[in-house]
């Protein structure tokens, strides 16, 4: 098996960790497993039967099913079972790095910083609709992508063969519970064709759905860790022949809206399942002439949550 991590890579993502519970998934030859991060230890949950959770949702489910809150649930776990934490890179040194959910649906909140607004206003021909959503009371929120088009942790994200013009969009994602609480945070990169979207708004959805057009992780943070409105930095940097090409930053407390603003009108009428990822919007946009290209590499980093880093492939 391709060995993806490496201990930078890992170090990465543990120097942010300054909060205690962290949910990753990994996968060497012969199992996927849904650890739990503390300091620089992991420890594994299994089920009764011996069989890993699948991802992230499992969890969220039987917490949910046993009428306690995620963390307490997986603590309560853990000292239950006896399950002893090991050294991190010990136990997954040579394994791979998974998305650590497989989300039913993803859906994206847009123009929620002045950034991406400004951003939109330049790129687009119909003038004024992203300024007035940007002022508006109801969000946008649009359908982003099923499980099957998310990648996880160094796995290729996508620019379309008929785009010139693709760019990252560094977001902070929450995850829902089957109530529709936010459980979770991790770090979302909304790829998106900025010239299809220009050309005219109704073809968002082929800006933003396509094959590698979503990458989630590496880890989700609990929300009882970071609190409901976390005020988190997140840093996106691109590379282009090992070069950094782009770096820009924002903190979510830049973002117009809250995350329960969001959260309350994605699920208006609108009944979603467990597990359902939503990409808070962008704060952070490259300049007007510059496209991402087949061998960039993106990374993102969120405060508390880690560093999301993923190649480029054009399709
Ligand atoms: O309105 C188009 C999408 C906006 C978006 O994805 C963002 O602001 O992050
Ligand atoms: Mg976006």
């Amino acid at each position: 098996m391709k060995k993806f991590i490496n201990k930078c890579q890992l170090t990465d993502f543990i120097t942010q960790m300054v909060c205690s519970m962290k949910i990753l998934r990994y996968r060497d030859e012969c199992s996927t497993y849904l650890g739990v991060l503390k300091d620089e230890e992991v420890a594994v949950i299994n089920k009764e039967d011996g069989t890993p959770f699948g991802c992230f949702i499992d969890l969220v489910k039987t917490a949910c099913d046993n009428g306690v809150e995620l963390t307490e649930f997986v603590q309560g776990r853990i000292e239950e079972r006896g399950i002893s934490y090991s050294n991190l890179y010990e136990s997954i040194g040579s394994s791979m790095l998974l998305s650590p959910i497989d989300p039913p649906e993803v859906w994206g909140c847009g123009v929620t910083y002045k950034r991406s607004q400004l951003a939109r206003e330049f790129e687009t021909k119909t003038k004024g609709i992203y300024d007035l959503v940007y002022e508006a009371e109801r969000p946008e929120i649009f359908f982003k992508a099923t499980a099957s088009r998310c990648v996880g942790p160094n796995q290729e994200i996508c620019i379309r063969g008929d785009s010139r013009w693709t760019v990252p969009e560094a977001e902070l994602a929450f995850i829902l519970d089957p109530e529709e609480k936010v459980v979770g945070f991790t770090v979302g990169n909304d790829v998106s064709a900025r010239d299809i979207e220009g050309e005219n708004p109704l073809y968002l959805p082929q800006a933003k759905i396509y094959r590698g057009c979503c990458a989630l992780g590496p880890t989700i943070v609990t929300v009882d860790e970071v609190g409901k409105e976390p005020d988190l930095e997140v840093e996106c940097r691109i590379y282009r022949e090992g070069e950094l090409v782009f770096r820009g930053s924002t903190r979510t407390s830049e973002m117009k809206r809250s995350i329960e603003e969001l959260r309350s009108y994605l699920c208006r009428f609108n009944p979603v399942p467990a597990g359902t990822v939503c990409l808070t919007g962008t704060g952070i946009v490259p300049p007007e002439d510059f496209a991402l290209r087949d061998g960039d590499i993106v990374e993102i980093t969120i405060e508390k949550i880690g560093t999301l880093r993923n190649p480029v492939k054009q399709l």
